[in-house]
């Protein structure tokens, strides 16, 4: 028997770390890479896992503590000879022949620990590796954008990566010749993995990490295992799905907690988690687990007690194509219906008479050519909603998930809907109520133009108070959009055209805006959202009561 202990490993640039969990307790029986702690720092939560196979003899830490690289954190019984397990200390210093060395105590690979370089004189290897990907873990490579022997230049897209939440571009952090592509598609990837190696005759790039040429024997324990992954610019999260309500990205769970939610197929964000500040614990999922289960089935029904759509072999009835939905159409479709369920929709309609509006902004869109910005109805549609959203609060509020309390925020930021090849994405444009009409402008060019290049930050797409959807640009009369839960409102415009108005004498052409307004019930009201829209449409027709 021999006594290891197992510490915190090289955690790159991390600094100091919180353990938010424990996997194990004392007399456990832990294999090699079994998780033993989860730690957290401001980038990421991961796991701790075991160097050695044995039983936990003691816990060193507590939920709560900070640690840092080389802290101890447990000590586990091994039947080997004290000996075999090398530097128990987890290696931070590096010392590469420990058995369970330093590398494998970290999830993160080593970003040196290369092939060895073929180049020859002054070329360098820079091996190019997925990034900090946050707390997503186990992410597909869903695109090749490269093959070997290409030219590529810093930033450019080498592979696209999904997760639940987003899809992302590793890009190169080297120019020159593209060696090897270490991934494929539809491989599981983790930050640290190898993607791509770039031959490059310029000098290295501070982000990349080298490969020293002919630099055989160069001690690849010797690189810090994590701070690659730190110091190579994150990836660009370039789609996200649309998320109404809390998305996986904004639930507070540890990866142990993700992994058991995935294995068990539980939407982490239908989980009310009960640990410090929210978060989800193992505890919260078999519970959700258990309560699902203890609920009546029908056995006619499909989800919530609703009869199922009958499965149909369309190639019974002529030749069909399937085609694959990505992950944001499917996110967004799941986050769709489980606002539609759960949200007692109301929609409320009217028409604006945007003839002077529309007089202004046909006016002024030589201006705003100038200063660089096309000029649509949208930034006028939203910076109005954002004084609406001021003078009936509620409506941009939120209503907690126990239906206890409402949430008012002190902050005005809007979503709006674009349509992309991808899916249905809905960038935030924030501090809306603080911005011109031109600034707004662009940056709804920008987000949009964004979101159709992958090139959005999940940040973008969170933090809304109210969304919009447009669909004037492309025609229709009306329609009902559906709230894009944890908001409560959503408004949906569709295309101005002329119409006869009776202004008490005569009918006289006017520009009318289609809009409905759809809430969710249980939030507000129809007196308050009717009072909303009449002051939204009264705006729109006459924005001077603006300044009233
Ligand atoms: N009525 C008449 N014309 C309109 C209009 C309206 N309500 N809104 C915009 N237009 C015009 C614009 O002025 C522009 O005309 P010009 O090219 O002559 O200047 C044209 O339609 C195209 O506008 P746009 O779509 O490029 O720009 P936008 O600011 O109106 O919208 C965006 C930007 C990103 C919202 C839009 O491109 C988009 O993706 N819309 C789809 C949103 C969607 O899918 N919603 C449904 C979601 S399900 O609820």
């Amino acid at each position: 028997m021999a006594a290891e202990e197992i510490r915190i490993p090289d955690i790159g640039d991390a600094g100091d770390v919180e353990v938010i969990e424990l996997c194990v307790a004392p007399g456990d029986s832990v294999s090699v890479d079994d998780p033993l702690i989860v730690i957290e720092s401001d980038k990421a939560s991961m796991e701790v896992p075991s160097t050695v196979a044995g039983t936990v003899d003691r816990i060193a830490v507590a939920v709560g503590d900070t640690c840092t690289e080389g802290d101890l954190i447990v000590v586990v019984e091994t039947e080997a000879d004290a000996d075999a397990g090398g530097d128990a200390n987890g290696d931070a210093n590096g010392d590469a022949d420990a058995e369970p060395d330093g590398e494998s105590a970290s999830e993160i690979p080593s970003p040196s620990d290369a092939a060895p370089d073929q180049a020859s004189g002054i070329d360098t290897v820079i091996e190019v590796r997925v990034p900090d990907i946050g707390e997503a873990s186990g992410v597909e490579v869903i695109e090749i954008m490269v093959a070997v022997g290409d030219e590529v230049a810093v930033d450019d897209g080498l592979v696209v990566l999904e997760s639940d939440k987003a899809t992302m571009e590793v890009p190169s952090t080297a120019a020159g010749e593209l060696l090897s592509v270490d991934v494929k598609e539809g491989e599981s990837v983790d930050e640290g993995t190898l993607v791509a190696r770039v031959r490059s005759r310029d000098a290295v790039s501070a982000a990349a990490v080298p490969q020293a040429p002919a630099a055989a024997g160069a001690s690849a324990a010797s690189a810090p295992a994590a701070s690659a992954p730190a110091d190579v610019p994150s990836p660009v999260p370039v789609a996200s799905a649309d998320t109404p309500a809390a998305s996986g990205a904004e639930v507070y769970a540890g990866p142990a907690v993700r992994k058991l939610a995935r294995e068990l197929g539980v939407d982490l964000a239908t989980v009310m988690g009960t640990g410090d500040r929210g978060r989800v614990l193992k505890e919260d999922v078999h519970g959700f687990v258990k309560q699902a289960l203890s609920r009546p089935t029908a056995a006619t029904s499909g989800g919530a007690g609703i009869p199922p759509i009958p499965e149909v072999d369309f190639a019974r009835f002529g030749e069909i194509e399937t085609v694959p939905l990505s992950r944001v159409m499917k996110t967004g479709a799941a986050n769709l219906h489980r606002s539609w369920l759960n949200l007692p929709h109301v929609t409320q309609f009217d028409d604006a008479d945007v003839t002077e509006l529309e007089r202004f902004r046909k006016s002024v869109k030589p201006d705003a050519e100038r200063a660089g910005v096309k000029l649509t109805p949208l930034p006028f549609l939203m910076k109005v909603a954002a004084a609406a959203l001021t003078a009936f609060p509620r409506v941009g509020g939120a209503f907690s998930s126990d239906g206890e309390h409402y949430v008012l925020k002190r902050y005005c930021h809007i979503g709006f809907a674009v349509d992309t090849p991808d899916g249905l994405l809905v960038p935030v444009v924030r501090d809306v109520d603080r911005k011109g009409v031109f600034e707004l402008a662009a940056e709804i060019a920008d987000l949009s133009e964004r979101a159709r290049t992958k090139k959005l930050k999940p940040d973008e797409m969170r933090g809304g108070c109210f969304s919009i959807s447009s669909l004037g640009g492309i025609g229709g009369r009306g329609f009902t959009p559906i709230v894009n839960a944890p908001e409560v409102a959503i408004l949906g415009v569709s295309r101005l055209s002329t119409q006869p108005v009776w202004n008490g004498e005569a009918f006289v052409p006017r520009e009318m805006l289609p809009l409905a307004l759809s809430y969710d019930h249980r939030a507000i009201n129809g007196a308050e959202a009717g009072r909303f829209l009449t002051w939204y449409v009264q705006a729109l027709s006459d924005v001077r009561r603006l300044m009233l």
